[in-house]
């Protein structure tokens, strides 16, 4: 029999029903009910946020990374050395996220990486490299293989903030068979330079009538101060979301160990122009990582430092205390981390975001959910517990910008190699090829047996980042659109009032939820 006859008082009669259809995530998260839960065993389900039509371009997903710097895709590739070199920190941070440099290589190398993302896109490039009149047609072909660039402007002494002789283009040296000629025989000299203080919009106005590929600006004495590049410019165009300083330099993050030598290790990334960096340790809450926040915070005030690894708001208060701008949020998550086999240590991952980035959010210190990430829905479930954004490894490891080539697997599928960072692999500076190349990290160097927390595998092709990151972000954008939110704050302000409601899924649950049932299917996730 039906009891209400009435449906127009449907909306009415919903609001007898206490407590809301769902659960609040601190119900869904409560461990007594449920355990500790991690990101396949929840969904967001019911949305109560009134849904005005807008399209999903318009969420926006800007976030903070740390306590000072914002991003405007909330995506980090983990500091891996199968994962992020500057090659991937330079495309993560043009498409709107963050790339952590690895430490496994010298201070030398790992600062070189630093320098070659700070160098890549500037508005006006405050430190161009320059060439004295000295400088040979060999000197230039070398310069622009280790920096990817030509355009070198040639100056009296060879530096800035002296006279401007002439410019030597890539074109100039293409084809230019005598490497001992001097620079000055090939160089063109006649030049459009703007004057100091002309403004990037002035400048940008004149390089594109000039059709020049570089515009020197210079002072009155006719020295070079400074240099902007049309390759810049087109850049600019491509990538509106690049993650930037206010120099226009890409932002650029790097990990280092507890380990004391890397305080000299930090002054070499630091002197490259390093804006974030990464104490990177399995197991953050120690007297070694508080001490080397505390350093970090003393001698490099102006850098952002974020701590880790953690997983409980002990280890976030402490590291809070300590001065962390950032916190980094998971342990034995990782897809290919046995940490939490053989050490018996870690939580899921869904637990310990909430967990973490709930008390750390008392404090303004933003939270990375790192590791476990295994498809856009993941990213989703980490954004909504609290994280401010979502670090991946694997997930990012089989994409051309990461280090190392592609091989084809014994399945016949290009594949690339991705290994966890205390496997016996990278314990033994093993390169990542599995030669011998690398450079050992500095663990316990003492202890007789190496006990590995992870493995050395592979993962498939994915493709070039400049599809798959542009493919996440429009994911999530589509994700917060369906709950019905603007930007991710509104997302994590609607979970924490209870308006975005959670479920706790079954295995049964989580079978209807995938393709079931079909004789053969092609999962074809984007076009672009
Ligand atoms: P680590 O450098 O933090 O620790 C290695 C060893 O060195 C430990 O025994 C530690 O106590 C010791 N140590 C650290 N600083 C010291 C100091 N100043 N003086 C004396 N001893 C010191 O490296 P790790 O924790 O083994 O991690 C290695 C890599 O593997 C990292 O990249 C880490 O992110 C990754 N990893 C991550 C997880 C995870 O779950 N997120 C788990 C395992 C490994
Ligand atoms: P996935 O994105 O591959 O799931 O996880 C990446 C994360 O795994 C890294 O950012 C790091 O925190 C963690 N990780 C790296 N090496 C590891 C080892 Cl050997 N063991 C456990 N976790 C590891």
């Amino acid at each position: 029999m039906v009891e209400i006859q009435d449906y127009t008082k449907a909306l009415d009669v919903l609001e007898e029903y206490s407590p809301r259809d769902g659960l609040h995530v601190d119900a869904l998260l409560d461990s007594d009910k449920h355990g500790a839960l991690t990101y396949n065993d929840f969904l967001l389900s019911i949305v109560l946020i009134s849904r005005a039509a807008f399209p999903a371009s318009d969420v926006t997903l800007e976030s903070r990374v740390s306590r000072r710097l914002t991003i405007k895709a909330p995506l980090l590739s983990s500091p891996m050395d199968t994962v992020t070199e500057h090659n991937m920190a330079i495309h993560m941070a043009l498409l709107g996220g963050l790339g952590v440099i690895h430490n496994n290589c010298s201070p030398d190398e790992q600062a070189e990486m630093v320098r070659k993302v700070k160098r890549y896109e500037n508005g006006f490039i405050l430190d161009p490299v320059v060439l004295s009149p000295k400088a040979t047609v060999g000197d230039a072909k070398q310069l622009k293989a280790k920096w990817g660039f030509g355009g070198f402007p040639v100056t009296e002494n060879g530096t800035l903030h002296s006279k401007l002789l002439g410019i030597v283009s890539s074109r100039d040296i293409q084809f230019h068979n005598q490497p001992n000629d001097l620079v000055t025989a090939v160089m063109s000299t006649e030049l459009v330079t703007a004057p100091a203080g002309t403004t990037l919009a002035e400048a940008n106005d004149v390089l594109r009538s000039s059709k020049k590929g570089k515009l020197p600006i210079v002072d009155e004495d006719g020295s070079l101060i400074s240099l902007l590049s049309r390759s810049d410019l087109t850049k600019d165009i491509h990538y509106p979301l690049a993650s930037k300083v206010q120099s226009k330099q890409l932002l650029c993050a790097a990990a280092v160990s507890t380990h004391d030598a890397d305080k000299i290790r930090l002054q070499k990334l630091v002197d490259a122009g390093l804006d974030i960096v990464v104490v990177d340790s399995s197991q953050g809450h120690s007297i070694y990582q508080i001490a080397m926040i505390k350093y970090i915070k003393r001698e490099f005030p102006q850098l952002d430092v974020i701590a880790g690894n953690i997983v409980t708001r002990e280890q976030a208060a402490a590291l809070i205390a300590a001065g962390a701008d950032g916190l980094r949020i998971g342990m034995g998550s990782g897809s290919a981390c046995i940490t939490q086999e053989i050490m018996a240590v870690g939580r899921p991952q869904a637990a310990a975001v909430r967990s973490v980035s709930s008390f750390a959010a008392r404090f303004g210190v933003p939270c990375i959910a790192d590791g476990g990430v295994s498809n856009l829905g993941h990213i989703v479930k980490g954004l909504a517990l609290g994280a401010s954004t979502v670090m991946m490894g694997g997930l990012l490891a089989g994409t051309t910008e990461s280090p190392g080539e592609y091989f084809v697997s014994s399945e016949g599928q290009l594949a690339k190699a991705y290994r966890g960072m205390g496997s016996i692999a990278v314990m033994e500076g093993k390169g990542k090829a599995g030669d011998n190349a690398g450079t050992a990290r500095y663990f316990s160097e003492n202890d007789k047996v190496k006990v590995a927390q992870g493995v050395a595998g592979s993962v498939i092709d994915r493709g070039s980042v400049t599809q798959f990151v542009p493919y996440l972000v429009a994911g999530v954008q589509h994700s917060l659109q369906d709950i019905g939110v603007k930007s991710l704050d509104a997302l994590r302000d609607g979970v924490n009032r209870g308006q975005v409601r959670f479920e706790k899924t079954s295995a049964s649950a989580m079978a209807e939820g995938n393709v079931h049932g079909l004789h053969t299917h092609e999962k074809k996730l984007y076009t672009s």
